[in-house]
């Protein structure tokens, strides 16, 4: 049973609302994951998207779009979506836009040469989490690698490696031709939804 005091509970509306927040360096394929996702869904179960600020191919700010999952137990359930700018220069808006997410999908570029700046940003990110008192240890994070057609690549594990942490859900993609990305999508969900019905 839910609990009423969960901030993303609405009674009145009836509906339970998570945000899930796609992370990760610049270009490594954030927007690319959303794009394809509201590509893929009927409209029956997506909102608009909202592509906020772009300059060429880069997220000034965010991009935003709501997902309707159904019905549980009366409540209409609701995945919000959103990119985060991977520029290193938009420390602030990625704070913001963290607050309070239930998820993150960490987006990696596989690209050889990629290793520091996805350990750069997954520490930022850690960062960010503390700083909005969530234990990252015990918070839903799926790492995903995108760009696996990139040549040479990134091994798998070697980002869990170099950060010292291991156990955290892991997925392969090439979002430009949506291979892993509902995957990712269902798995994210999955683990949020298992961490509030422990709640
Ligand atoms: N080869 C290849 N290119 C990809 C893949 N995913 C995304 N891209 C390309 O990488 C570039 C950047 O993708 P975006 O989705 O805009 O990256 P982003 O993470 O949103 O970037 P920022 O908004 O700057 O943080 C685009 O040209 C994409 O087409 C992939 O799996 N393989
Ligand atoms: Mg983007």
């Amino acid at each position: 049973m839910v609990k009423k005091t969960m901030p993303h509970l609405d009674p009145t509306e009836k509906q339970i609302v998570f945000k899930i927040v796609y992370f990760g360096p610049g270009m490594s394929g954030k927007t690319t994951n959303l794009l394809y996702i509201h590509r893929t869904l009927t409209d029956r179960y997506k909102g608009e998207m909202l592509v906020l600020d772009t300059e060429k191919e880069r997220t000034l700010f965010f991009d935003f779009f709501p997902v309707s999952l159904g019905t549980v137990q009366g409540y209409s359930l609701k995945f919000h979506l959103y990119t985060i700018p991977g520029q290193i220069y938009y420390e602030a808006s990625r704070r913001i836009i963290l607050e309070g997410a239930d998820g993150v999908v960490f987006v990696a570029d596989s690209q050889a040469d990629k290793l520091d700046e996805n350990t750069q940003m997954f520490r930022l990110m850690m960062e960010n989490l503390l700083s909005h008192g969530i234990d990252p240890d015990a918070f839903p994070i799926v790492l995903q690698y995108n760009k696996r057609d990139s040549n040479p690549r990134l091994k798998l594990g070697v980002i869990e490696k170099e950060l010292g942490i291991e156990g955290m859900p892991v997925t392969e993609s090439i979002a430009t031709h949506g291979r892993g990305v509902m995957k990712t999508l269902q798995l994210i969900s999955r683990e949020i939804i298992k961490r509030f019905q422990i709640c």
